[in-house]
This record gives structure tokens, sequence and C-alpha cells, in this order.
């Protein structure tokens, strides 16, 4: 039944009934009580194992279709009407053909099923920077999940009000049930049906075909990333793949940060950072994306639009994030991990051995198995409010004031450790040029280099080329009051390959210079690409590095900077003539400075 006078979300609601044919239609209140009553549900029909009580409270266990384990970005749309609105990144489609298209895969898709009515809240509720929105779906997994990421359920209803404005969000699994039919554990559509559109001239999202992750929790990466992105630019604010946390000093001054960082950087390992420096204190806010609006005194404020983590599984152990595994421990949903003997997860490199296990397909294994247990792609949901290290104000509805903007990527060789931009709009073209290698298997194959320009490339949900020249304008509306742009590299090797920096909890050392940088007390020298921290700016007492790995971490190489220009040039050709003038200044400067 639902609890809303709202016009416009009531006939949508009818119409979308109207076009699935679920056998029944639910409002999702938000309640303990239905959560758990949909869990039981999942557990009674096999889609989900319940795990061991002890050792995981209230948590359960998903296993996908072997077919839907990720994003799916080659289905992945933006339908404007024109095709220069999504830009060189996007796959652009036309809105009205995509319509047509979808509209024959909507009809009756939900048969045999219930279609749940979700009212959620990306920001605290009632948070002027917030959103509302409503997803309809067909899979009480998605209910469950949003219920962690996102805040659900009537206290939202009420908020939106009889003509309050909500962003609506469609969602179907693609897998309705003729009668008699019987359902499988986690049921999808093929590929070639599988849909992730946006329509961002009408803030509307439709998602066809996938139950995992980032293509089903439409909250996330397509309303907070690809709908709020082309918001932001309208309205003249950001939506931002970015990490958000508070560092302290030791005289209790704080600084906030937001970081964008490319896949497997470890940007939910840098979000809940545990300080190995005396008398400094990390906070976490958030782990994936951040908001930001002026606010009245002209600084930029950040609210976490989640409220939960959906993190990767495998690599998270107490030695490399701690926080996370006593996040996860307890009302969280897993997928894809493998199950232990004892009913308890596992997935690799969680520092601790397993013998034997369920492997994500359901199937025995053992280490030699020559299989991965869990998959790569595995995830956590977790409650954000169960991190030991959350940031008291991580539901502050004002948000943060941001200091620093970090940008990074992952380069065995030429990025040194830390550069600061010269000025806002330096950091805006460190951002656009970041760059990131797959891991190599073998030392002398040259990784492949990736540009991912403010890790947005799967995300940004219109033309990456107008989305630099609204980083460019962001810079001019704050003026002074803009925070200072770092770009950092945790991943240099030597020759021979070890790695220079022990990242991790000892990354708080190169936060503490950009904090320092910020109040002006810590010494950089000028170098053609930024600005780097002399030899003793960076702070390494207590730490076993060398100078001569210290001075290789912090190296300028001029020589290796010029190979880049041509790949940089390379790059920058894929936005035409729409590329911003301003970023082709940058680019000129950087040239020139290499050439001095
Ligand atoms: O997450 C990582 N961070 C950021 C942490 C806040 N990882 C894991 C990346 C994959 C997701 C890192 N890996 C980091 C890092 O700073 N640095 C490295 C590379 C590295 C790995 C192991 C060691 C050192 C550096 N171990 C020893 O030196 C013993
Ligand atoms: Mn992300």
């Amino acid at each position: 039944m639902s609890k809303t006078k709202n016009q416009k979300l009531l006939d949508w609601v009818a119409e979308v009934r109207a076009m699935c044919k679920p056998d029944d239609v639910q409002w999702v209140d938000g309640s303990t009580a239905e959560y758990d009553r949909l869990m039981q549900e999942m557990v009674d029909c096999g889609a989900a194992i319940k795990l061991n009580e002890k050792k995981h409270p209230n948590s359960f266990l998903f296993r996908s279709d072997p077919s839907d384990v990720a994003r799916v970005e080659g289905r992945t749309y933006i339908a404007s009407r024109k095709q220069e609105d999504a830009g060189p990144t996007n796959n652009w489609i036309d809105p009205v053909e995509l319509k047509k298209t979808m509209s024959k895969l909507y009809d009756g898709c939900m048969k045999g099923r219930t279609m749940y009515v979700i009212p959620f809240s990306m920001g605290p509720i009632g948070s002027p920077i917030a959103k509302i929105g409503i997803e309809i779906t067909d899979s009480p997994y998605v209910v469950d999940n949003m219920h962690i990421m996102t805040r659900v359920g009537d206290k939202v209803l009420e908020t939106l009000g009889d003509d309050g404005e909500f962003i609506p969000c469609l969602h179907s699994i693609g897998a309705p049930l003729e009668d008699g039919q019987e359902d499988v554990a986690w049921p999808c559509a093929p590929l070639d049906k599988k849909y992730i559109a946006h329509f961002p001239e009408e803030n509307l999202i439709w998602s066809f075909g996938s139950g995992y992750g980032g293509n089903a929790l439409l909250g996330k990466k397509c309303l907070a990333l690809r709908i709020a992105s082309n918001m932001a630019r309208r309205e003249g604010w950001m939506a931002e793949h970015m990490l958000i946390l508070r560092l302290t000093n030791p005289a209790g001054k704080q600084f906030h940060i937001a970081a964008a960082f490319p896949s497997a950087c470890g940007k939910t390992n840098l979000a809940m950072l545990q300080p190995t420096i005396e008398g400094w204190k990390c906070e976490c806010i958030g782990d994936d994306i951040a908001w930001m609006k002026i606010g009245p005194d002209g600084r930029l404020y950040a609210i976490n639009p989640e409220a939960g983590f959906f993190g990767v599984a495998p690599g998270t152990s107490m030695d490399t994030n701690p926080m996370a595994m006593l996040t996860l421990k307890s009302n969280s949903i897993f997928t894809n991990c493998a199950l232990t003997d004892d009913n308890s997860i596992w997935w690799e490199d969680m520092g601790v051995e397993c013998e034997h296990a369920i492997d994500w397909k359901g199937n025995e294994w053992t280490p030699d198995s020559g299989e991965k247990a869990a998959h790569p792609n595995s995830r956590f949901t977790a409650p954000a409010r169960q991190c030991p290290v959350i940031c008291e104000d991580w539901e502050n509805p004002a948000g943060v004031p941001i200091d620093v903007f970090v940008f990074g990527g992952r380069r065995s060789a030429v990025v040194p450790l830390v550069t600061q931009a010269y000025d806002f709009d330096h950091g805006v073209y460190m951002g656009a040029t970041a760059a990131s290698e797959a891991t190599a298997a073998a030392l002398d194959v040259k990784a492949a280099m990736r540009r991912d320009p403010y890790a947005m490339t799967p995300f940004c949900g219109y033309n990456m080329a107008d989305y630099f020249a609204h980083w460019f304008e962001m810079g001019d509306a704050l003026g002074d009051k803009a925070p200072k742009c770092f770009y950092v590299n945790w991943f240099r090797k030597t020759e021979d390959g070890k790695w220079l920096w022990p990242g991790y909890g000892e990354n708080s050392r190169v936060l503490k210079w950009m904090c320092e940088r910020v109040d002006g007390t810590a010494d950089a020298v000028d170098t053609p690409i930024g600005m780097i921290p002399t030899p003793d700016g960076l702070d390494t007492t207590g730490l076993n590095i060398t100078d001569e790995e210290l001075s290789q971490l912090l190296e300028v190489d001029v020589e290796q900077w010029k190979d880049e220009i041509p790949l940089v040039e390379e790059f920058f050709q894929k936005f035409g003539d729409k590329l911003p003038e301003r970023m082709r200044i940058q680019f000129a400067n950087l040239v020139e400075r290499l050439d001095a």
C-alpha cells in the first residue's frame, strides 16, 4: 500500500505496473522487519545462504549467475537527443529508439514476480545536497542491498511530500516466470538483452536484464554519478567518483580530502586509512562518491550520498584494510564470495588460509583447484555506520569543507609519489590526464596504460570535454577558496621491481604533507610537472627508507616526461574541438616547462 499522495509518483508506478505486469506490488517501508522478511524468503527459496551466526551475525551469501558478475560497460548507454552530448567516452543511443526497444523488453517482464517500489535518498534525508530517487525493481536482492547502500522507505516518502521531485529508476532482472515455472537462484537476462540506460535530459534511468551491483543498485553509479553529473553541471555543483576523508592533526585542526582513483589503486583502503604517524587521526566519510556544493562561505562542501560500502572483497584483509573487515563483520551481504566448511565466507588474499570451500559457482574448491574460490569482482555490502573509523560528521546534512583534491593512478615508473599542482587549472589538467597501468605479470612487459580522467570514464553521464570545462568553471566560482590539488602514485618501483613506497597506513605521511602545504608550513620544490616535497618536507620519521630510495620516489625525469607528451596529445585528440582552450593552455605550459 502506498503512503504517498505524490501524483507524479503514483502515476509513474501505475504506468510501470501496467507495462511490467507483476503479480503484486509492494511499497518498501525501510523497516528492519521488511529487510528480514525479504531475506528469509530468499533463504527459503535457495537464493541466499545464511552465514555462521557467531562469525557473521545476520549476514548472507548470494551467488550470481556466472554471466552476471560485473557492470556491463558495453551495454551501458547515454540516451541524449544529440550524440555530441554523450561524447567520445560514452555509448550513445537515440532515446526514442531505445525506449521503443526497452518497452518491448519491459512488457510483461515482471510476470510471476513482485514489483517493489523503493523510495530512497542519496545523501542524508533532507540535506540540501541530497536527492530523492524511486527505484522500481523485481529483485528482492536489490531491495535489501538498497536498504544498506541508501536511506530507504517511509521517511523518504515523507520528505518527498505531495509534489516533491524524484528521479525515477526502473529496474527489472528481465526474467518473468510463467505459471508453474520454477525460479532459479539468480534470474537475469542474456547479455544482448541487458541495457543500463540513462536519459539525462529527463533524469530517468532504465535498467534491464542484470541483477548485479552497479547495473541494479541504481542509486549508485547510475543516479549518483551518471545522472547526478548532468544535474551538477546544469546546477553548478559536482558529482564525483571520490572518497572523502577527514584528517586531524596533533593540534586538533581538521582537513578534508576528496580523492579520485581508477580501479585497483586501493581507494576503499585509503578511505579507511589508519595513520602511522604520531598524533594524526583519520576518519572515513565515504569510499566511492562525493557530491559537492559551494556553501554560504564560498567553500566547497561534500557529502557522501551513500549509506553503505559495496566493496571488492578479494584483497581485503586485516592487513590491507582492518576497518573494512570490522565493518563487514555483521549485517552484511556477500555476493560471489566462497563459502567455507563452517558456513563463513572467504576470498583470495583475505590473510587467512582456506583448505576447502564451495566456490562462487557453487563447486567444491581446494587450493589445488586451479581456479579462484571467490570471483575477482565478488563484493561485500556493509553499512557505513558500522565502520569503526566512520566520521561523526559523515551524515552531517551540510557536508564537510574540502581542502584538498587528490588524483592518482598506478604507475610503476615515471610518476613521483606526490606532486602538487601550481594552481587549480593545473589541478584540472592533472585530473584529466590521470592514468593507470594494468598490473603486468612480467617485469619486462610494458603494462598497458589507460587514461581515466578523474576516474570518471565509465561514470560521466555527458561529454567528457564539457565535464573538463565544468571543472574549470567550478574553479572560477571557488576562486581562492578552491581546494588545493595533488597527484599521487603509491606504486612506483625500483629498476628491479621492488615497491619504493610501503603504502597503506604510511600514506598518511603524504596526506600530512598535503595538509601542511595547505597551511603553508611544508616545503616544496618546483619541477616542470608541479611541486614536489623537499627531501625533508615529507615526514619519514621511523620509516625504513634510504635517502636513495626517497630520491627515486620523488624523482622527476624530464626525458621520461617528454615521452609522455605525444600520449597526452593523442588522448586529447579524442575530444576534438570541444577540448577547452584552458586545457590546451595547461598542456602547452607543461610542454614549455619541460623544454626550458
Ligand atoms: O590499497 C593499496 N594502497 C592504498 C592504501 C591506503 N594497495 C593495494 C592496491 C590494490 C588494491 C597498495 N599496494 C598500496 C597502497 O598504498 N601500495 C601497494 C604496493 C605495495 C604492496 C605491498 C607492500 C608495499 C607496497 N608490502 C611491503 O612492502 C611489505
Ligand atoms: Mn567506484
